[in-house]
C-alpha cells in the first residue's frame, strides 16, 4: 500500500485513482512497465551515443612533411584560412612584421648583389662610369662569370647609402622574431661537430598551441628599443620599422626597377622573384602607413619553422563537406566540431631527426615535394640536389613500417615556378639526365616526376595502399581551397576508418 501525503501535489498526481478496478490497475501497471522500458532504452541510447561521440571526436592527426621550403607551413596556412577563419583573422595583423622582414631581406639581397658587382670595379681607374667584369654568386652558391659591361653611376652609390638603415631594422626584426627569421645555411666543414649539435638542439622541442602565434604574440608585446611608438601609433600597428620602410620606399623601388640592376640580375640563373617570401613587387602596398596583410601575403610570407609546431583547430560549423561519390558513405556533418591537429616540422636535414617521434597513430601525411627545384641545391648542403633530396625523403616516409597504415597524400608543389622555368627554357635534361629527349614542357615534366614518385611509393610501401597526388601551387589560395576540400574528405574518411566507425 502506497502512502500518499495529501500535502504533496506531485505525489498526488502520480498516485493511482482511489476507486481503481483490478482491470484498470492491471492496464495501468502494464502501461507503466512499457514506459519504464522505453525510458531505459532511451537512456541506453544516450549512453551509446556519448561513447560513440567521444570516440568520434578523437582528434584527426596530420603530419606535414617535406624538405625545408617545400611549402609545409604555407599548406597549413591554407587549412587555417579555409577552416579556422577566427584564428586566421586574429593573427592577420601580426604577420605584418614577417612580411616587413621578407621585404627588407629582398631589398638587401638585391643591394648586396649590386654592391658585389660594383666592388669588382676599380674606382680609381673609372671614377664616374665604370666598366666591370662581374663574378656574381647565385643564391644557391653557384659562381658564374660574365664578361658584361655594367655602367654604374652616382645613383647606385647613393642607393647603397640611402638604403643602409634597412640593415639596422633587419637586425632588430630578426632579434624580435627569433631563429625562424633566418634560414639555415651550410655549416662550414671547418666548424666542429658541436656547432651543428648546438644548432640541432635548438631545433628540438614542441611548440604546442600555435607555434608561430607565440612568436607573433611576443613580437607584438616587445616594442622596438629606442623608438617607442605612441599608443595611438601602436594601435594602428605603426612603429619604427614602418617609419624606416616608408622612408626607404622610393629607393627600394628605384633599386628594383633600375636597368643596371635588372641587367645584373638577368645573368643569375635562379630568379630572385621565385625565392621564398618575395615582396619587392608590392613595395607600394606594403610600405604604407595603413598596410594590412592580405590573405595571399600571409600565405606567401616566409618564416622558417623551428622544431615542431602543433596547430590545433576545430572544424567550424558551416563548413560542409564537398562529398564525392566514393563507395563509403560519409555524413556531411561528420567532422563538424572535430579537432584537427596538424604537425608542422622544420625540414632542414638536422631538423628531420625529430619527425619519427610523431609517427604513431597518424591518420594522414601530407608530403610536400617542390617539383620546380630540379635545378636547385639545398641551402644547408650545397652538394645535394633538392629534387634528389625530396625523393630520398619520400622513400623513407613511404617505407616506414610505423606509417604503413597511414594515408599518404603527395603534393607536387610549386608548379607555378616550374611553369615559369619551363617558359624561360631551363632544360630539365641538364639536371635530370634520365629525362632524356622528352619534350621540355610543364605537363611532360609534371607527369615524368609524378611517375617517379608513384613508382617509389608502390615499391616502398610495406603493404599496398592507394596513391593520392595533387599538383599544387599552394600560394594560390583559391586553387588550394579546391584541393583542400578533396583532401579534407579523404583525411576524414581515413580517420573514421582507423577508428573503425565506418
Ligand atoms: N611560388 C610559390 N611559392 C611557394 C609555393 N609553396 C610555398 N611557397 C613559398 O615558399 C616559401 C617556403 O614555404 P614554407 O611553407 O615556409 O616551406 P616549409 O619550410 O616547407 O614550411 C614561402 O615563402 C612560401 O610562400 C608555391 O607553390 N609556389
Ligand atoms: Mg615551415
Amino acid at each position: 500500500m502506497v502512502r500518499v501525503s495529501l500535502d504533496d501535489p506531485l505525489a498526488l498526481a502520480l498516485s493511482p485513482p482511489p476507486n481503481e478496478t483490478p482491470e484498470q490497475r492491471s492496464a495501468r501497471e502494464q502501461a507503466e512497465a512499457e514506459a519504464r522500458k522505453t525510458s531505459e532504452a532511451i537512456d541506453e541510447q544516450i549512453r551509446q551515443e556519448k561513447i560513440a561521440l567521444k570516440k568520434k571526436k578523437k582528434p584527426v592527426k596530420i603530419l606535414l612533411l617535406g624538405q625545408s621550403e617545400s611549402g609545409k607551413s604555407a599548406t597549413l596556412k591554407n587549412f587555417q584560412l579555409q577552416y579556422a577563419k577566427d584564428q586566421w583573422l586574429e593573427e592577420r595583423l601580426a604577420w605584418r612584421a614577417v612580411i616587413y622582414l621578407n621585404l627588407i631581406k629582398n631589398a638587401l639581397q638585391v643591394l648586396d648583389i649590386l654592391q658585389q658587382a660594383m666592388s669588382q670595379t676599380n674606382k680609381d681607374k673609372y671614377p664616374s662610369t665604370s666598366l666591370t667584369t662581374a663574378d656574381i654568386s647565385d643564391s644557391d652558391g653557384e659562381h658564374r662569370s660574365h664578361t658584361t659591361v655594367y655602367r654604374f653611376t652616382d645613383k647606385h652609390r647613393l642607393l647603397k647609402l640611402r638604403l643602409a638603415p634597412l640593415r639596422t631594422v633587419l637586425v632588430d626584426l630578426e632579434k624580435r622574431l627569433g631563429p625562424g627569421s633566418q634560414e639555415v645555411h651550410a655549416i662550414s666543414r671547418s666548424l666542429s661537430d658541436s656547432t651543428e649539435n648546438r644548432a640541432r638542439q635548438r631545433e628540438f622541442g614542441v611548440s604546442s598551441n600555435n607555434g608561430w602565434k607565440s612568436i607573433l604574440d611576443k613580437l607584438r608585446s616587445t616594442p622596438e628599443p629606442g623608438n617607442r611608438p605612441s599608443s595611438k601609433q601602436r594601435e594602428a600597428g605603426h612603429d619604427g620599422v614602418t617609419d624606416v620602410l616608408l622612408g626607404c620606399k622610393d629607393d627600394m623601388k628605384s633599386l628594383w626597377h633600375d636597368p643596371v640592376v635588372k641587367q645584373i640580375l638577368s645573368h643569375r640563373r635562379s630568379k630572385i622573384e621565385d625565392a621564398s617570401g618575395f615582396f619587392l613587387d608590392d613595395v607600394d602596398r606594403i610600405a604604407s602607413p595603413d598596410y594590412e596583410p592580405a590573405d595571399d601575403d600571409i600565405v606567401r610570407a616566409r618564416l622558417r619553422t623551428v622544431g615542431v609546431q602543433e596547430h590545433s583547430f576545430m572544424m567550424e560549423a558551416g563548413q560542409s563537406l564537398a562529398l564525392s561519390t566514393e563507395s563509403l558513405p560519409l555524413d556531411a556533418n561528420a567532422d563538424r566540431g572535430r579537432e584537427w591537429i596538424m604537425y608542422d616540422f622544420g625540414g632542414t636535414r638536422s631538423a628531420r631527426a625529430l619527425w619519427a617521434a610523431f609517427f604513431d597513430d597518424v591518420d594522414t601525411i601530407i608530403f610536400l615535394a617542390p617539383i620546380s627545384c630540379f635545378d636547385e641545391r639545398l641551402r644547408e648542403d650545397q652538394d645535394v640536389n633538392r629534387l634528389e633530396d625530396s625523393l630520398q625523403l619520400w622513400r623513407i616516409v613511404c617505407s616506414s613500417p610505423v606509417l604503413a597504415k597511414a594515408q599518404i597524400i603527395l603534393f607536387l608543389n610549386k608548379c607555378d615556378i616550374l611553369h615559369k622555368k619551363m617558359k624561360r627554357g631551363v632544360s630539365v635534361r641538364d639536371y635530370v639526365p634520365s629525362f632524356a629527349d622528352r619534350k621540355n614542357d610543364t605537363m611532360t615534366v609534371m607527369k615524368y616526376f609524378q611517375q617517379h614518385f608513384k613508382d617509389l611509393f608502390k615499391s616502398c610501401s610495406p603493404e599496398p595502399r592507394p596513391f593520392f597526388v595533387h599538383f599544387t601551387s599552394v600560394i594560390d589560395t583559391k586553387a588550394t581551397a579546391t584541393t583542400l576540400s578533396v583532401v579534407r574528405e579523404s583525411v576524414l574518411r581515413q580517420h573514421l576508418q582507423n577508428a573503425r566507425l565506418i
